[in-house]
């Protein structure tokens, strides 16, 4: 059954659940979820899908369980240090960085605590669920500290006596600022990534690593939407040259006529780089009118 279907495991449950569910929707995966499944069965295209916990998703790719799958870079980086480096560097390839899921895993004290920089973590007890990077830190630093290893709600051990220090996930910084914390030291910045067996992309030539290509095409082309506006205004015909250093990253503008006028033209493009209230003010100080900045849906190049 394995052979010729190419299986993608992403989280079940959590954060990066959501977004990897339109992702695979947006790549055209359609899947039928049923509330506890573990295992789906793509309806469209070759593919199987596993929900598990994210922390998983490394070793079933180690072990080829799966062929493919999305986790966090923090995660990676904990398993990277997990694992034998070189068992876990042969097997697992990191394929694409998705965008999504963005966060750091930083150090924290209380607000009241001194620090001068990674060696005022000497002698302290810190709480983590990320016990290698965390040592990993440390060791570059020079630093001898306790490593705490708590599954979850690290930001309390403080409060509760259990640590002095954490090292934790941080997005918004809000969970922080309710614990009392402040964020002193960054340790590592982290997203989504989409992470393949190191030969999905080989030169073997089979079914699999057909559909592999196929679904990273159009994840490619996903992202590129995301990042890309459909540009669409009036403007002085002479003020062409100039419409481009405005609108870096523009492919070649369609320019179609205006019914009834010689000097102005409709301007239509695709910006591929994001598109501020800005860079709309300049077009409108060049005598650009109408301006519609519209969403892409889908791209291929
Ligand atoms: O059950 P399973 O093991 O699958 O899930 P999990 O509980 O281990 O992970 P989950 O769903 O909480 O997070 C999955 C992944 O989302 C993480 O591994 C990160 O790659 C990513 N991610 C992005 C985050 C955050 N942002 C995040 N803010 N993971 C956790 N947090 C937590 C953090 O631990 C802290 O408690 O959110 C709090 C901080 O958020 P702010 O916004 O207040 O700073
Ligand atoms: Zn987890």
């Amino acid at each position: 059954m394995k052979k010729n279907r190419l299986r993608i495991a992403i989280q079940k449950s959590g954060r990066l659940n959501n977004d990897c569910l339109d992702l695979l929707s947006r790549c055209g995966i359609k899947i039928h979820l049923s509330k506890n499944s573990l295992f789906c069965h793509c309806e469209n295209l070759p593919i199987d899908i596993l929900f598990v916990r994210d922390d998983d998703i490394p070793n079933l790719i180690i072990d080829e369980v799966c062929d493919c799958g999305i986790v966090g870079e923090n995660i990676l980086f904990e398993k990277t240090l997990t694992n034998k480096y070189s068992e876990l560097e042969d097997s697992i390839k990191v394929i694409k960085k998705l965008g999504f899921s963005q966060c750091r895993l930083s150090i924290a004290v209380p607000i009241a605590t001194d620090f001068t920089g990674p060696l005022s973590l000497n002698g302290l007890r810190i709480a983590t669920t990320y016990p290698q990077t965390l040592s990993y830190y440390l060791s570059q630093h020079k630093v001898v500290a306790k490593i705490t290893t708590i599954s979850g709600s690290v930001e309390i051990a403080p409060r509760l006596g259990m640590a002095d220090a954490i090292c934790d996930l941080v997005a918004t910084g809000r969970t922080l600022e309710e614990n009392n914390l402040k964020e002193v030291d960054c340790i590592l910045q982290s997203q989504a990534v989409l992470i393949g067996t190191n030969n999905i992309l080989s030169a073997v030539q089979n079914s699999k690593a057909e559909i592999f290509e196929l679904i990273l095409r159009r994840i490619n082309g996903v992202i590129k939407a995301q990042e890309s506006k459909y540009i669409m205004f009036h403007a002085p015909r002479s003020s062409l040259p100039i419409i481009s250093t405005i609108l870096p990253g523009c492919e070649t503008p369609t320019i179609m006529p205006l019914e009834g006028t010689t000097d102005k033209i409709a301007v239509h493009v695709v910006s591929t780089e994001g598109v501020f209230w800005g860079t709309l003010e300049k077009l409108q100080q060049i005598g650009a009118s109408s301006i519609l900045v519209l969403p892409i849906e889908k791209m291929l190049n």
